[in-house]
């Protein structure tokens, strides 16, 4: 009988490989065992109708919590129990949320990006990024760049699909068995070859670009692919598998000026810089509205934004020249 390799027989081989210590794969235990929960939750939470949008009550008559807020409260219960993590940024929470001074981890975490596609039964995703205290002076806790973090994670929810980024050691994906078991590590590396490549962003918006960016992408367009899931984790599991560029551009010409974002929508921290440490692993890159290094970006707020564009170095450098001219 072959028994499959699990996620955590092969984060104790990269640990011991590396001469590391336990507490990763303590802290990743905990971040494992929250995605399966968060994933069953989605099952019986959601799909059932008894929990809907905050404001209705469920079968039982309690009032509900938003589906987020309690995605959120998995993973911070079983954070909490793991001792590892000594602050944890969170999308739900406005500020970080000290956990153990004892810890040797910081965490920034989205626990359902694209909640609002729930109530259509469509994909959400659990996206962390892992950054470590400084162990070789004082802990100045500041907020990690993606360069900085030492692996980062998206569970793909309900497909239970785990991509998992260790800093200079690859991205891997591992599929969820009938056990509910993550296992069958395989390396993920964004395909060259071209005629799988797609873009991928919210056309609505495309006049609302800066011009250079409406330019480039009315003239490449037709060379390409198009797919649109409107959920970071979707879009980004498909980019990583096909190849091509996911772009979520400044909106800058929005007609109605109060509705333009020269920052971007997407979190820099919990977002953006763990798309582009699961990209820069799978061998492509990730840049800014001003063509930056996403993984550069030191934050100055936990939850500011930032244009994204993600995906093969070719794609992304032809955009950083556009976006630099
Ligand atoms: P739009 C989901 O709300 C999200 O934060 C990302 O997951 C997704 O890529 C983006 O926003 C979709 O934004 O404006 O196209 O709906």
């Amino acid at each position: 009988m072959k028994l499959e390799k699990t996620f955590m027989n092969f984060l104790l081989e990269h640990q011991m490989r590396h001469g590391r210590t336990l507490n990763f794969v303590i802290l990743m235990e905990s971040i494992v065992t929250a995605a399966q929960y968060i994933e069953y939750y989605y099952y019986t939470g959601a799909l059932k109708k008894n929990l809907g949008e905050a404001g209705q009550t469920n079968i039982q008559g309690e009032s509900v919590m938003r589906l987020d807020l309690v995605a959120n409260q998995i993973v911070m219960s079983y954070l909490t129990q793991s001792h590892q993590v000594i602050e944890a940024t969170s999308e739900e929470h406005s500020d970080e949320v000290l956990l153990a001074e004892g810890g040797r981890y910081f965490i920034y975490f989205d626990p359902l990006d694209g909640s609002s596609n729930i109530k259509h039964s469509l994909p959400v995703g659990f996206l962390f990024g892992i950054g470590k205290r400084c162990l070789d002076g004082p802990e100045d806790y500041h907020l990690r760049k993606g360069s900085e973090f030492i692996a980062a994670g998206m569970f793909l929810i309900p497909a239970g699909v785990f991509t998992f980024a260790l800093r200079n050691s690859g991205t891997w994906r591992f599929i969820k068995d009938e056990a509910g078991i993550y296992i069958r590590p395989e390396q993920v590396v964004i395909p060259e070859t071209q005629s799988s490549w797609e873009l991928s962003f919210n056309t609505a918006n495309l006049t609302t670009y800066a011009v250079p960016v409406q330019r480039w992408l009315n003239e490449n367009s037709p060379k390409y692919g198009f797919r649109y899931a409107g959920s970071l984790a979707v879009d980004l599991h498909r980019l990583l598998n096909n190849g091509g560029m996911f772009l979520y551009p400044a909106i800058v010409n929005h007609p109605n000026p109060g509705k333009n974002r020269p920052s971007g929508k997407l979190r820099l921290m919990y977002e953006c810089s763990v798309a582009a440490c699961l990209m820069k692993e799978a061998g492509g890159a990730a840049i800014d509205e001003r063509g930056n290094d996403i993984l550069d970006i030191t934050p100055t707020h936990r939850h500011q934004r930032s244009a994204l564009y993600i995906g093969n170095k070719v794609i992304t450098e032809e955009m950083r020249k556009v976006l630099q001219s």
